[in-house]
């Protein structure tokens, strides 16, 4: 039991330590969107600052996520591929993909 309560007692310590340099981690969400059948998956999406997208490629051909306004291009994401930026600026972007240009999605950053 002393060994027990040893152990629990040094994991709350070093919670306690990450605690403030990791609030601005944890308030940084990842999120996925599939390109498949010639579709973005979700249509919109709405991310914040600092998130992460990643666009993961499953269809059998290669696609690209190329912003409208010229903010952000992926160039070629092969089939199975991926590609992933940082949003940095609110707003919202209208994407196409450059192979077919009728694939249209739009990232919203808050
Ligand atoms: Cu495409």
């Amino acid at each position: 039991m002393f060994l027990l309560a040893v152990v629990l007692s040094t994991e709350g310590q070093k919670d306690a330590a990450r605690s403030p340099g990791a609030t601005t981690t944890l308030a940084h969400t990842r999120h996925a969107v599939t390109i498949k059948g010639l579709k973005y998956l979700p249509p919109i999406l709405t991310v914040k600052v600092g998130d992460t997208v990643e666009w993961k490629n499953a269809d059998i051909v290669a696609h690209t996520v190329t912003a409208v306004n010229k903010s952000f291009n992926s160039g070629v994401i092969p089939s199975g591929g991926a590609w992933k930026l940082v949003a940095k600026k609110r707003g919202n972007f209208n994407y196409f993909c450059g192979l077919h240009p009728n694939m249209k999605a739009e990232l919203v950053v808050e």
